[in-house]
């Protein structure tokens, strides 16, 4: 059913749209718990686990290299929107200046608010992967994330994790938040990786 603000694709955008998704022109805001409020002063980027600690400041992760992103964000929730456009740093630019243990097999995403995500090595170390503090040309806004957030564009936006705090490296897959709740511990959507099979939906 197209309605105004969802709508099903076209023939020419449908090969950009999984399966069971909706395009939305606008940028909804989809948060558990209320949103951090996080000074560009008071932002640190922490690393501990199987990599050796360190904590980012804003400068020193302004002072890496600077990058522009066109990205499409598929929310489980059933919504995408294509073409979103970011400025920020790749992941894989940041963990250049990461000591990582060749043990670390995951990364736990933890953010301010205590929001946390599971990402495997493989996924996060793609070169389309990206922190991110300005959309569309702004500073990116505090519901949408800002200061800093996460996109992992290829995977459901629960893994685009806002307010990232924190980097966990591990050595065998633990569950981040939504994980634990009933969605799936990957989340590719083209292959509607929704929800765990461990749950009864
Ligand atoms: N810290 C944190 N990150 C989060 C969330 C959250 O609740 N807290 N929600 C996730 C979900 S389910 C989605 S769809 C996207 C939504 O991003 P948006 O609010 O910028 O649209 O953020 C993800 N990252
Ligand atoms: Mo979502």
């Amino acid at each position: 059913m197209p309605g105004k603000f969802f709508h099903k694709p076209g023939p020419e955008l449908r090969d950009r749209v999984p399966p069971g998704q909706h395009l939305t022109n606008g940028f909804p805001v989809l948060t558990y718990g209320d949103t951090p409020q996080v000074s560009t002063t008071d932002w640190r980027l922490k690393v501990w686990g199987l990599a050796t600690e360190v904590s980012f400041t804003w400068q020193d992760v302004m002072a890496m290299p600077q990058s522009e992103f066109t990205a499409d964000f598929h929310c489980v929730t059933t919504w995408s929107k294509l073409d979103v456009q970011w400025t920020g740093i790749k992941v894989i630019d940041l963990m250049r200046q990461i000591d990582l243990d060749p043990q670390a097999k995951h990364v736990m995403a933890h953010c301010y608010g205590d929001y946390t995500t599971n990402i495997s090595i493989d996924d996060f170390l793609r070169e389309e992967n990206f922190f991110a503090h300005t959309l569309f040309g702004e500073p990116l806004p505090a519901d949408h994330g800002g200061p800093m957030r996460l996109v992992v564009p290829h995977l459901y936006a629960w893994k685009s994790a806002k307010w990232i705090n924190g980097l966990e490296f591990l050595g065998q897959e633990e569950l981040g938040f939504w994980e634990r709740n009933g969605y799936h511990r990957r989340g590719e959507p083209w292959a509607e990786e929704r929800y765990s099979s461990r749950f009864a939906f």
